[in-house]
């Protein structure tokens, strides 16, 4: 155990909460919003335990034709080399891809970036926040031109009236949930949600004025419609603000297609309410949370409930109703986010996406590249203007050949999983994670054991763009490495195995030239600068000095919207990041209010480059819920955790994956929850198997009857079970975001056909 009282982090979800764990390992909250059992567990069960009972890698591991073999860290560093630049001058730069986890830390997602699609040029660098926080960002891109958000958890406090759009916090955030959404005991909360969820039951006990408006799957957009329409026939607009911040012409379009189309009550609460439930309790429903957005102060979250169904126009539509009320910039009053993984905000700063650069520039602007060369100190030839790969359509692209995996666990959480799969069996993978994962063996070919939560210290960005360090607090008890040094080793042995070599010292050479460069040996890339960008992020232990690596982002941030300064524009240092509860980003609130005849302006990519937000007009497709474009009988829904009050625990105990919070929790098997009437109709009854099915797979699996599931919606977690059921065979890589590429994971077609018992 901990031979005294330590200060860290937990970094599973975006919440990132202070915790201390004490001499004999108890675990108490140290900041302001507390810990759950995830964390709590987590340092219980790991520290100073023995890596098998946690089921850890303890060595580097190489398959071979006899099974894994283990091999030593130097011979694997070798072997990664040889593999990356044998690959890339057969194949070329962007048969090499990489998909890092929304937990590493800020320094290593930054250093894989530089190294990945700096040095090496492949675009195919992205991360599990593609599947989850990308459209989030997008929303904001569509309305304000770049991706940050612009409230803080103090928000819920002093907010009138909470909206949340397809988020369970009571499983999924549950510190903030505890702390700031249930104590402000006068807000009224609505929850959007089709399920009848552990929030929606909380928060009704706790106050029988809480709405729970159980729309169909994805008709959020609708909804906000309807909101828009309600509020501009009252005249409950803030008119000033919309002159003063918002572009006239957007502003015009908008107003028109909120009158003019079909979205009075009258008109659209039929459209978005489940069969078997009254329209008139929909309409009064809806009715009283149009009356809530004319509240002084109004708080809205939104998820991945939106973000994979109606994406990035959904986050748009939400941000659409805090311009039209000027419900930003000010106490109780904006859009808070709150990411699913720890770091996902920072893979969202970073670009890690196949068509961006770092700090959100775009791949596709010559302009951009030329900086982010210069950030990284390299020739602007050196940026790969070729898009790369949306992370959904790696199951698909006949491009990849080396995939670099860091953490997360493509071998579940991946669209079109069967596919996935099977293109798996023709890459390279080298996987890079701290706990033995069966599924991932079956795909990995070169396993590297990283270090896990206690042992790495890095910055993390939260949800509400705070900044804090994570201190390691223990030493692993074999050679584990943090993926700072993995990254860097691999860099310095490729430019060790480069002896040298440089490629030709002209100022701009042609994508023809430098694909021949790279299929001649590797000829593009600098022995030089790979030594030197790589050399200084790890000191000769191994360990990783976050002082000079943060002072580079910090430099590099410089200029753009999301330049890492506090909110009086000072630098943030890595002193402040680690004093108390850390240092937010911009300061606690974006977009502060002005004086009423000034006029708004909102930052680009670059922070100079303002401009007026924009309305966001939807488009015909994301607004039209489940029900008017069916194919198949039901919509399936898959989130996290199980349904039912027994549930409840293990839900908040169980992270994505479940391999750090181990398999303890697992259930025998999932179920899939059907609502009582579509039962009756198949002839479903209550633990009868059923096969759910579409054009991508079938998968088996017990049902379980439940009226918290409206009609023609199924729900099925996609948290592992001990009966290897993948909801993921059923998702899609083709349906997508068009902004971000993010798959629409929860908007998924699929039959349901009872088998004999
Ligand atoms: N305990 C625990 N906490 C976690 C995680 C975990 O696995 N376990 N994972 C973390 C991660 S990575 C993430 S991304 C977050 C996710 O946190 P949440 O967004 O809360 O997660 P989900 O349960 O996937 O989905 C939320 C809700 O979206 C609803 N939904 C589905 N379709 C629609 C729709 O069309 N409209 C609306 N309005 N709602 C819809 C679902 O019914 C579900 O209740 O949680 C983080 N926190
Ligand atoms: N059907 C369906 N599919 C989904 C979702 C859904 O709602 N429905 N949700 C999607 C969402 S929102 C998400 S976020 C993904 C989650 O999917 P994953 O990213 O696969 O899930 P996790 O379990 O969070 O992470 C996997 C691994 O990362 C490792 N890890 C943690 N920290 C580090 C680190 O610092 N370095 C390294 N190298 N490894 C580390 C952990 O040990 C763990 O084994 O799933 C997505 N897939
Ligand atoms: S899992 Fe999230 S809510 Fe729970 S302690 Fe960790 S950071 Fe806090
Ligand atoms: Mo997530």
């Amino acid at each position: 155990m901990a031979d005294k009282a330590k200060k860290t982090l937990c970094t599973f979800c975006g919440v990132v909460d202070q915790v201390t764990v004490e001499d004999g390992g108890r675990v108490r909250a140290t900041g302001s919003l507390g810990v759950c059992v995830k964390g709590a567990h987590y340092f219980q069960k790991h520290l100073s335990a023995d890596p098998t009972e946690v089921a850890r890698f303890t060595s580097p591991l190489l398959r071979t034709p006899y099974g894994w073999e283990q091999i030593s860290w130097d011979y694997a560093i070798d072997m990664v080399a040889d593999t990356v630049l044998a690959d890339r001058q057969e194949f070329g730069r962007d048969a090499l891809a990489c998909y890092g986890v929304g937990q590493m830390t800020l320094e290593s997602l930054w250093l894989a970036k530089k190294f990945f699609q700096g040095h090496l040029g492949t675009n195919n660098i992205c991360s599990n926040a593609e599947q989850c926080l990308a459209n989030n960002a997008g929303g904001h891109e569509l309305v304000f031109g770049n991706e940050g958000p612009f409230a803080a958890y103090d928000d819920y406090r002093e907010a009138d009236a909470v909206f949340f759009y397809g988020h369970n916090p009571a499983i999924n955030h549950p510190t903030v949930f505890q702390r700031y959404v249930r104590r402000n005991r006068d807000a009224v909360k609505v929850v959007v949600d089709p399920r009848r969820t552990a929030t929606v039951e909380r928060l009704q006990a706790d106050d029988p004025r809480t709405i729970h408006l159980p729309v169909r799957s994805g008709s959020d957009i609708l909804l906000n419609m309807i909101f828009a329409r309600h509020l501009l026939d009252r005249g409950a607009v803030d008119r000033d603000y919309v002159a003063r911040a918002v572009d006239p012409d957007s502003a015009d379009a908008f107003v028109r297609m909120v009158t003019r189309g079909p979205y009075s009550l009258d008109e659209a609460v039929p459209r978005l309410t489940p069969a078997g439930m009254p329209v008139e309790e929909m309409r009064s429903r809806v009715l009283r949370a149009c009356r809530l957005w004319e509240s002084e102060r109004v708080v809205t979250t939104s998820s991945v409930g939106i973000n994979q169904t109606v994406g990035s126009s959904g986050v748009a539509s939400i941000l659409n109703l805090h311009l039209l009320t000027g419900q930003l910039g000010a106490p109780g009053r904006g859009h808070v986010r709150l990411a699913g993984q720890s770091n996902a905000s920072a893979e969202l700063a970073m670009g890690y996406s196949g068509r961006l650069l770092p700090f959100r520039m775009r791949l596709s602007d010559p302009e951009h590249r030329a900086r982010a060369a210069e950030l990284w100190k390299l020739p602007a030839w050196r940026i790969n203007p070729a898009q790369g790969l949306p992370v959904a359509s790696f199951a698909t692209s006949e491009r990849l050949r080396t995939l670099f995996v860091f953490g997360t666990n493509p071998a579940r959480n991946f669209p079109n999983l069967a596919q996935w799969r099977e293109r798996m069996m023709d890459l390279c993978v080298i996987y890079v994670d701290s706990y033995y994962n069966p599924e991932m063996l079956e795909y990995a070919d070169i396993v590297l054991p990283c270090r896990t939560k206690h042992e790495t210290s890095g910055v993390f960005l939260n949800g509400e763009r705070r900044l804090q360090y994570m201190e390691a607090i223990e030493e692993p008890p074999f050679e584990a490495w943090s993926d700072v040094r993995i990254v860097c080793a691999v860099a310095r042995r490729i430019a060790e195995r480069l002896a040298g070599a440089e490629p030709p010292d002209v100022a701009g050479l042609s994508e023809d030239d430098v694909d021949a460069l790279v299929a001649r040996g590797n000829g593009d890339l600098s022995a030089r600068a790979l030594d030197e960008a790589f050399r200084y992020p790890v000191d000769e232990y191994g360990e990783v000095l976050s002082e000079p690596v943060w002072e580079e982002i910090q430099a590099a941030s410089r200029g753009f919207y999301n330049e890492f300064c506090d909110g009086t524009g000072r630098p943030i240092t890595l002193a402040d990041i680690r004093s108390g509860e850390g240092v937010q980003w911009g300061g606690e609130r974006r977009y502060t209010r002005t004086g009423p005849d000034e006029e708004v302006s909102f930052p680009g990519v670059f922070a100079a480059d303002r401009h007026r937000a924009r309305f966001h007009l939807p488009p015909p497709e994301r607004l039209v819920p489940f029900g008017e474009r069916n194919d198949r009988q039901f919509v399936l829904i898959t989130g996290r955790g199980g349904m039912g009050p027994t549930a409840r625990r293990r839900d908040v105990a169980m992270f994505n994956s479940a391999t750090a919070t181990g398999e303890a929790l697992w259930p025998a098997a999932n179920s899939v929850y059907v609502n009582p009437a579509d039962a009756g109709r198949l002839g479903v009854t209550s633990a009868q198997r059923v096969r759910l099915s579409n054009d991508l797979g079938s998968l088996v699996c017990p049902a379980e009857l439940s009226d918290d599931v409206p009609r023609g919606h199924l729900y099925l977690t996609f948290h592992p079970d001990h009966a290897g059921t993948h909801p993921n065979v059923l998702t899609s890589s083709d349906h997508c975001d068009p902004h971000t590429w993010q798959p629409l994971l929860k908007d998924t077609q699929v039959d349901l056909e009872p088998l004999p018992s």
